[in-house]
């Protein structure tokens, strides 16, 4: 071998090499586990943390006469997979997978996080898949490869990776079998959460408004809390209470009580007439004077609020 054949040599490994460094800085190096010792029932192990629990290759669920097809998936996981779902910290590239009934379905499982990932079916017959599950497992970056025979009715299936909160935080999907048997909540791009996050200050219903009206038209004490919006609910409540109390009072009061005066003034004396007439008016104006005083306290305690709330 010349000398320029073995220069030619080594510069060609030497590229080989750069690409290698290039490219395996830009993608974790995915470790393959596919060399597993098979410990019975389909659960299969290795030494380096890869597992399949589940796996079934050719024994036909009940209500299958055959396979009905062979389908592969590859999926990823990984925490990159949440930046698109804001709130979750894992994901897997895809939430959603649909197959026929009876398919042999393979999953190829790629981990791409520094750390242990799952894909975890749930709710398969427990004659047939010990304690209902199927069930990937591999410390990343690794892929890992399982099989199984899905059974011949339509029902949606669970999956999920159930290292502690890697499922709260994203890592959930489901696989439709059929037509399926309904949908999981908060399955990331696919269906709503079960109950929706709510930062923002909360808004006053129309039972908030008139449970407010009670309390603040009850005690003289302005009742002010954070929240029920102190200006609008304070002058709606003294409103909508008072002056529709007021308002019935009038209404029934003022016959009864020019009926009362009228019997008992009859027949007095001019003077006698005034002074009970004037005894009336104090009576009415220290009423008046009361409210008056009640109701800038109020506002006031209002403006307090208010200003404190701005700053
Ligand atoms: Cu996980």
């Amino acid at each position: 071998m010349g000398r320029s054949m073995k220069t030619t040599i080594g510069l060609i490994l030497s590229l080989f090499l750069w690409t290698g460094t290039v490219t395996g800085a830009e993608e974790p190096q995915i470790i393959e586990h596919n060399q597993m010792m098979d410990h019975g029932d389909g659960h299969l192990m290795d030494m380096e943390g890869g597992m399949v629990m589940g796996q079934n290759k050719d024994k036909l669920p009940a209500g299958c006469d055959r396979v009905s097809e062979d389908v592969q998936i590859t999926v990823h996981a990984g925490r990159k997979y949440s930046k698109q779902f804001p709130g979750t910290m894992f994901g897997f590239d895809k939430h959603e997978w649909r197959v026929k009934p009876c398919t042999r379905l393979t999953v190829n499982f790629i981990n791409e996080d520094p750390i242990r990932h799952q894909w975890m079916m749930h709710g398969l017959p427990k004659f047939m898949y010990d304690k209902g599950m199927f069930h990937l497992e591999v410390t990343g970056p690794a892929r890992v490869a399982g099989t199984l025979i899905l059974p011949s009715e339509d029902k949606t299936y669970l999956v999920h990776c159930d290292i502690a909160q890697h499922m709260e935080k994203g890592m959930k999907g489901q696989l439709i079998v059929g037509q399926g048997s309904g949908t999981f909540p908060s399955i990331p791009g696919v269906t709503d959460p079960a109950i929706f996050d709510n930062y923002g200050p909360t808004q006053p219903s129309s039972t908030d408004l008139s449970g407010a009206a009670t309390t603040t038209t009850a005690s003289a004490t302005p009742a002010v809390s954070p929240g029920d919006g102190v200006s609008p609910s304070g002058t709606v409540g003294f409103f909508s209470g008072s002056l529709i109390l007021g308002f019935v009072a009038g209404i029934f009061g003022a016959p009864a009580a020019y009926g009362y005066y009228n019997r008992k003034l009859k027949g007095r004396p001019l003077d006698k007439v005034i002074s009970e007439l004037v005894g009336l008016l104090k009576g009415f104006l220290a009423l008046v004077s009361t409210w008056l005083a009640w109701l800038y306290h109020r506002l006031k305690a209002g403006q307090r609020y208010l200003s404190k709330d701005r700053n």
